[in-house]
């Protein structure tokens, strides 16, 4: 009894002496809670399927016969299967590409699988991966080309609702949809003309159907485009973009400033990585032999994911509607490097002070722990800060993994990592601007018992939520 009153008053203490500070406010645009769902996920598959799967086209001029689209042996359950092993937490399908045709029955169009001989006109793509997806606990997500290359309205106002009326069949059929893509491109129609997009209505249209959808495009408004189709984001890559002025397509903001986003940018549009396994996005039988190697999609990984965005890899099932062995070899490669790298964390038993701390609320051994939502901070006066861990012993590593707690808005614009030396010096051996939702540092391999995290420069007190320490002897 004496020994539990001794205990309770001891902790009273200490919550005393280390202050009662409440949570930092929210500085800037900050994600809405579908935003940060998603950012969670952080690797996605794209799928390319359509008649381009079997014309070996990359943009079909919309006069492809129907019948053209005639997977031999469709198997949806494959592709999820393939997606849930390599650690893909979605999956996203051009339901219509540029060429128009629809792999699924739009009722809007007569373009599509049900005016095809494949399964008689019974065949739904869609239906097909949807039920796949929710069997297997991966999430739904569409690709619908607002550029229409057949259909006969295109270039007039009348198709915007077309348009839209094709929205309402995909997204109102099949279940909860992740992520609505917008490619912006647009181009001519069948008929010559080029349309003018009603962005507005199409993403009322999106909102009403899908509420929790994110919407992709080069501006969002839920996530916005890389500015590259090879799988990097910029070194600094702000969640923030200015979006007034621009357009999807060839209005959109220059293509570096998408890969770093705008510092203090008004919206929170978070950059996807949008990148295929193969040189094309659909499957040709001529580019098996040109399947991204290992390394290069570690390399991918480590400039999509690990510089704060979100990777979607592309991997086009092939003309039987599966997806071929050498590309899902390839990413079950992919997924035990990752699980090899990431699966060792060196800083594990690793105990953590800082020289700044906004009460023991916001500890720095916060940083340790795997509870997303425990984080360190400073005073709201603080913008620089040191924190440092020190390892269980001598560990040697090549990765360092940084998280800033993002639903309070991203605030580190500087910092740098320096290593204890046996001789009990400091040395720098790497220096950064953005953190984000994650950052994953490349070094040189070095042997340490302690490192420093110096914030530099923050533009309001500085969170950090996860660290850890990799050694990568594949890449
Ligand atoms: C681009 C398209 O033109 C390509 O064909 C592909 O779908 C890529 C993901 O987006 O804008």
């Amino acid at each position: 009894m004496k020994k539990s009153i001794i205990i309770a008053t001891g902790c009273a203490a200490v919550v005393a002496s280390c202050g009662t500070y409440e949570a930092p406010k929210p500085y800037g645009p900050v994600p809405t809670a579908q935003q940060l769902e998603w950012q969670k996920m952080e690797m996605n598959m794209f799928c390319h399927f359509g008649p381009n799967t079997f014309t070996s086209a990359e943009w079909g001029s919309g006069q492809e016969s129907v019948n053209e689209f005639n997977p031999s042996d469709l198997d949806c359950r494959q592709w999820t299967s393939i997606a849930k092993a390599a650690g893909m937490k979605g999956i996203i399908i051009t339901a219509k590409h540029h060429d128009g045709f629809c792999l699924w029955p739009n009722p809007a169009s007569r373009h599509t699988v049900a005016q095809s001989a494949w399964m008689d006109g019974k065949g739904d793509v869609l239906k097909e991966l949807s039920q796949a997806c929710s069997e297997s606990g991966i999430k739904f997500g569409v690709y619908i080309s607002p550029w229409d290359r057949n259909d006969p309205a295109y270039g007039t106002d009348k198709y915007n609702d077309v348009y839209c009326r094709t929205l309402e069949s995909a997204l109102g059929n099949y279940g909860p949809v992740f992520e609505h893509w917008f490619d912006g491109a647009c181009g001519e129609g069948p008929n010559g003309k080029i349309q003018k997009y009603d962005w507005p209505l199409f993403h009322k249209t999106v909102r009403a159907l899908q509420p929790d959808a994110i919407m992709f495009s080069d501006i969002g408004p839920g996530c916005r485009w890389v500015g590259n189709e090879k799988g990097y984001a910029g070194e600094t890559c702000w969640s923030t973009l200015d979006t007034a002025g621009f357009t999807p397509g060839k209005g959109a903001p220059v293509k570096d400033t998408l890969a770093c986003g705008n510092v203090h940018g008004e919206a929170w549009l978070p950059a996807e990585a949008d990148v295929s396994i193969r040189p094309g996005w659909f499957y040709k039988d001529s580019e098996n032999d040109k399947v991204k190697s290992l390394e290069e999609l570690l390399g991918i990984y480590y400039s999509s994911v690990g510089r704060n965005g979100l990777l979607l890899l592309n991997v086009p099932p092939d003309k039987t509607g599966r997806i071929h062995d050498i590309d899902s070899l390839r990413l079950m490669e992919f997924r035990e490097a990752l699980d090899q790298i990431f699966g060792n964390d060196l800083s594990s038993g690793a105990k953590a002070g800082a020289s700044e701390t906004r009460g023991c609320r916001f500890s720095a051994s916060n940083i340790l722990d795997d509870d997303y939502d425990s984080y360190w901070s400073t005073a709201d006066n603080v913008t620089s800060a040191s924190l440092t861990v020190k390892l269980e012993g001598p560990k040697t590593f090549n990765r360092i993994m940084l998280q800033e707690y993002i639903p309070l808005g991203q605030r580190i614009a500087g910092f740098n990592i320096e290593v204890l030396r046996s001789d009990g010096s400091w040395e720098q051996i790497a220096e950064g601007t953005t953190i984000g939702y994650k950052r994953i540092i490349m070094t040189d391999k070095v042997t340490t018992s302690a490192i420093r995290i110096n914030i530099e420069k923050s533009y309001a007190c500085p969170t950090l939520n996860g660290f850890g320490l990799y050694l990568d002897e594949i890449s």
